[in-house]
């Protein structure tokens, strides 16, 4: 038997603030997740190319859901309204 994984993986890097973002909103949501760091070097991502077709981060996989997406401020929004709790919590944005 396969011992309860988190349907999320975050692909990252250290000290990304892009990836911080996407971390404190799942942090904040309580939303269990794997880590996977990527290479620094840009070329040699290959793994997270592979899975998002960039080679850019953050990029989640939600297994839960099928979804694979990146760029950050899409990847919040994803979390919110499917993990969210409906009330719209803004991240220090406008009224
Ligand atoms: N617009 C993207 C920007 C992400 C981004 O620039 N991430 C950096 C790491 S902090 C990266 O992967 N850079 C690789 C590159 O631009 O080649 C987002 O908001 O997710």
């Amino acid at each position: 038997m396969t011992v309860d994984e988190p349907a999320i993986t975050l692909y990252r890097l250290q000290a990304c603030p892009f990836c911080e973002r996407v971390v404190h909103v799942l942090d904040e949501l309580d939303i269990a997740y794997e880590s996977r760091f990527v290479e620094p070097m840009h070329s040699d991502r290959n793994v997270v190319k592979r899975i998002s077709g960039k080679r850019t981060v953050p990029a989640i996989v939600d297994d839960e859901t099928g979804v694979t997406m990146s760029e950050s401020a899409n990847i919040v929004d994803y979390l919110r309204d499917t993990y969210g709790d409906g009330s719209g919590a803004a991240e220090g944005g406008a009224a």
